[in-house]
This record gives structure tokens, sequence and C-alpha cells, in this order.
């Protein structure tokens, strides 16, 4: 082996594991179709903690029928779980804020559903909260969440215990409205993007009483509907991190359920209505064939 190729070194591509932009993400959906689950709600609402904690699920083992394949932004996942879960061995769970600096930034998760043996990649979107905030009051800043256009899901997070209190609920649903109506407006929340409204911390709502629970899901459903915004929403009490004194299998409240429809989401580009792109132009031959085997739902 002569002196040069001894020095010769395999070239590795390496990650550097931060949040992603959004030309990054670009070359993951170029692989594979890739469901962006987006992210927005007020400073403080849970987004942050809620990304965080499906990553510290998966440490710990499967989440329902998946189990952890990889992530192009582990150290971005790593920075947000640190900090809640060092303050969750004191007395309440802290997450470190997103900067408004990194605006909206790309989790990357990589994810093997044990069954059926497939992986699957998906990318979280987590929006400042003050982007959501100044949108509210400036119909320009609504621009931000121009990315909100090519995602298959927006998770639109609300503080529920500030639903729960009369003194503060009515601001927190009439902001959603707001946000949610310009989002139509500008044509940025597309029909096919599955509107899940979550109501976070929802382990602090399960202090009150059985009836104040039950009225403040109501008090959200009563207004963002399919009456008022013309399309399908869900309304889902989540608890990301609950509290000290509520058992383990509690974390990833109401999100464990939510989960497998993120994964599985579509992108509209790859859905048909009937079978017309999945039909065989070709039905004699290996081409033929092998378009038959379309996606399908
Ligand atoms: N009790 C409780 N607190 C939570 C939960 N999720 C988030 N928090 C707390 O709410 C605060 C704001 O969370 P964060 O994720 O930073 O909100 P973001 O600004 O929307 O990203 C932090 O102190 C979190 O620890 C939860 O499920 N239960
Ligand atoms: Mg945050």
């Amino acid at each position: 082996m002569t002196e040069v190729e001894q020095l010769v070194v395999p070239e590795f591509k390496m990650s550097s594991g931060t949040e992603m932009s959004v030309q990054q993400i670009d070359c993951i959906c170029r692989q594979s179709y890739t469901p962006i689950i987006f992210m927005a709600g007020e400073i403080g609402s849970g987004k942050t903690t809620l990304i965080g904690s499906i990553h510290d699920a998966f440490l710990f083992g499967p989440v329902g029928e998946f189990q952890f394949a990889g992530s192009r932004t582990l150290l971005a996942f790593e920075e947000r779980c640190f900090d809640s879960r060092a303050k969750s061995r004191g007395n309440v769970p802290e997450t470190i804020r997103t900067r408004l600096e990194s605006g909206q930034g790309y989790f990357h998760l990589a994810v093997q559903a044990t069954k059926e043996n497939k992986r699957y990649n998906l990318l979280f979107a987590d929006m400042s909260g003050e982007f959501y905030e100044r949108s509210l009051h400036s119909t320009a800043e609504i621009s931000n969440f121009r990315d909100l256009r090519r995602s298959q899901v927006l998770l639109l997070l609300l503080d529920g215990s500030k639903l729960a209190q009369k003194g503060t609920r009515q601001t927190v649903r009439g902001d959603a409205i707001s946000f949610l109506q310009r989002c139509i407006e500008q044509k940025l929340l597309r029909q096919e993007t599955s509107l899940q409204i979550l109501i976070s911390k929802w382990d602090e709502v399960q202090q009150l009483s059985v009836q104040a629970q039950a009225e403040t899901l109501a008090f959200v459903s009563s207004r963002l509907n399919k009456d008022l915004l013309k399309r399908q929403i869900q309304v889902v009490p989540i608890a990301s991190r609950p509290g000290l004194g509520h058992p383990e299998q509690q974390k990833l409240f109401g999100i464990r359920e939510l989960f497998p429809g993120w994964v599985t989401s579509i992108p509209s580009a790859l859905r048909t209505s009937g079978d017309i792109l999945m039909r065989p132009m070709f039905p004699d031959t290996s081409f033929g064939r092998f378009a038959g085997l379309g996606v399908q739902r």
C-alpha cells in the first residue's frame, strides 16, 4: 500500500444534530414521503415539551407499535428535554423556552413499525410562540406561518390551565379562532391539513372537579368546531409531561393515541381520490404490475 493510499479516509456525512431549517429538510422530504407536523400556540402552551417528551419516551422503549429508528436532530431533541428532565426531579417540570431568533425549527424523527417492519420519517415544526402572538396583532406577521401550507397536520396547543379559569379562557379561545381564521384567509391552512386542537397540561385540569373538566372541553368545542371553521376539527386533551404525583404511564397522555395518525398521514400529492393514479397504465408489463402496488389508504 502506497503512502497516498494509506491517507485516504472514507468520507462520512454527519449531521450536526441541531434543529433543521426549511431548506435543510428538503433532502429528507426527497428521500421518502415525510409528513410535517406543524405546532403552533402561544408562549408557554407546551409545544417544546411535547416534542421533548416524545423523544424522551423513545429512549425508554417503543411508543405504541413504533420504535425509534434514528434522528438527524438528536442534539436539538436532547437540548429540549434536558432542562425539562432535570427540573422534573424537583417540584414542577420546566422546559426551556424556544428562542425567538430560532423562529421555526424542524425536528426529524425516524421510527420503525414493529409489526410490518417498515420505516417512517416525520418532521415536527416548532414555531416560536412569539410569532403566534404577533400574528394576532398584525396580518402581515401571519406570513411567518407560510410553511404551514406544506404540512399534513396542524397542532394548535391551548394551555389547559388557562382554559380552566374563567378569567383567562375567553382570550385563549378568541386568539385561537383569530389565528385559524387568518391562516384560512391567507390560504395557509389547506382543507386536507388535519387540524388538531390540543388542550395541554390536562394533568392540571384533572385536579379540578369532573364537572370543571367537562366544562373546559365544552368551552373549547362550542366555538372551535366545523360550523365556524368549515372543516373537521379534533379537540384532544393532552399532558406531555404531567407534574409530580402522576404515575409514569400518564406521560404522553393523549399523545400516544394521536402519534400513529401523524406517522402515517400521507401528503396530498401522494393521496388519490379513486384509483386514477393507482391504475396500471401498462397492465401487462412489469412497470404496470409495479404501478398497481401504489399507496393505498
Ligand atoms: N403540568 C404540566 N406542565 C407542562 C406540560 N407540558 C408543558 N408544561 C410546562 O409548561 C411550560 C411551557 O412549556 P413549553 O414547552 O416551553 O411551551 P412552549 O413555549 O409552547 O414551547 C413549561 O414550564 C413546561 O414544563 C404538561 O403536560 N403538564
Ligand atoms: Mg418552545
